[in-house]
């Protein structure tokens, strides 16, 4: 027999009794399911054209996703993250250690968001890196304008052509990340596909999945070679990344690490402030493209 919906919501008015008559009320399995994957398909259907698609939910993509939310209300933001958990490499610090460092004056952002921190003159310390990255994570995902889909990896670059041959960036192609790990085992399994006029790759620096635009840009003929992570130094590596956040291609924004593999600037190690204000710049920008 299917499952029929209940065409009148019944009210429940249980109590809670932690005294050993704990009572739910009652549910189908059918309704779990179709809760589900009502609200899943129903977002895929409508993002499939988004105005800003953001690749990858580390540091850098959820200051973009941020800012650009709270700035244009109106904007729909999608954000595409490979990974189960959101977050990137912004669950701890350095070296697998638990406090954050963040440069002056990307402590205005934690002031923002609302993260605590303790004050060290020149840098600010976040007692733990996870409490930046579940506070900012709860913001961004709160703003109705915001849709993440995670478990799904961007796996190419829609690339269209101008009515003067120049290739623009018009969108995503995506799968899930658990079929773009298996395309070596399993015949074609054919991608899906995300519109929009503004991309934000945000997928940090070379690594299984990292860098993925960059690395799309050569092989796609778009950029001649990378510029490959150079070595690390603080001072150089932080402002080289924020003042160069830019658009790269028409229609495609790079931030975070993911820059200093395209432009070839240092790496700047256990700091994260350029992360924050690199996102913020990559949001500016592309409110400014969105403008134009
Ligand atoms: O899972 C990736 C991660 O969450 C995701 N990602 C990568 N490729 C993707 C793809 N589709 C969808 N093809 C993808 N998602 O992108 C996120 C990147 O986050 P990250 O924390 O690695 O990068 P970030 O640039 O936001 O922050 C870098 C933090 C670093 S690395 C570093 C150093 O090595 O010196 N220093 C800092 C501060």
């Amino acid at each position: 027999m299917p499952f029929e919906a209940p065409s009148e919501l019944p009210s429940y008015d249980i109590a809670e009794d932690y005294t050993g008559g704990y009572k739910f009320a009652p549910i189908e399995e059918a309704e779990v399911s179709r809760a589900m994957i009502k609200r899943y398909f129903d977002t895929m259907y409508d993002r499939a054209v988004s105005d800003v698609v953001i690749i990858g939910a580390g540091s850098a993509g959820l200051s973009a996703a941020y800012h650009l939310a709270k700035s244009r209300p109106s904007c729909k933001i999608t954000i595409i993250e490979a990974n189960v958990a959101p977050g990137g490499g912004a669950w701890l610090g350095g070296q697998l250690m638990t406090p954050m460092v963040v440069r002056k004056p990307a402590d205005l952002f934690l002031k923002e968001v609302g993260v605590p921190f303790e004050d060290e003159g020149a840098f600010v310390v976040v007692k733990h890196a996870a409490l930046f990255t579940s506070t900012l994570l709860s913001k961004v995902l709160a703003m109705p304008n915001v849709v993440m889909m995670n478990a799904t990896a961007v796996e190419d670059l829609i690339v269209r052509q101008d009515s003067q041959g120049r290739q623009r960036i018009g969108g995503v192609v995506t799968n899930w990340t658990l079929v773009a790990l298996n395309h070596d085992t399993q015949s074609c399994m054919d991608p899906n596909t995300i519109t929009a006029p503004v991309i934000i790759s945000a997928t940090g620096h070379d690594g299984p999945m990292g860098a993925f635009s960059a690395k799309r840009l050569v092989s796609a003929g778009l950029l001649k070679e990378l510029g490959n992570m150079r070595g690390l130094d603080m001072n150089r590596a932080e402002p080289a990344i924020v003042n160069n956040t830019r658009e790269v291609v028409p229609g495609l924004i790079l931030t975070g690490m993911e820059l200093s593999e395209h432009d070839g600037s240092n790496r700047m190690g256990p700091t994260f402030g350029a992360m924050m204000a690199s996102g913020i710049k990559a949001a500016k920008e592309a409110m400014r493209i969105l403008d134009t």
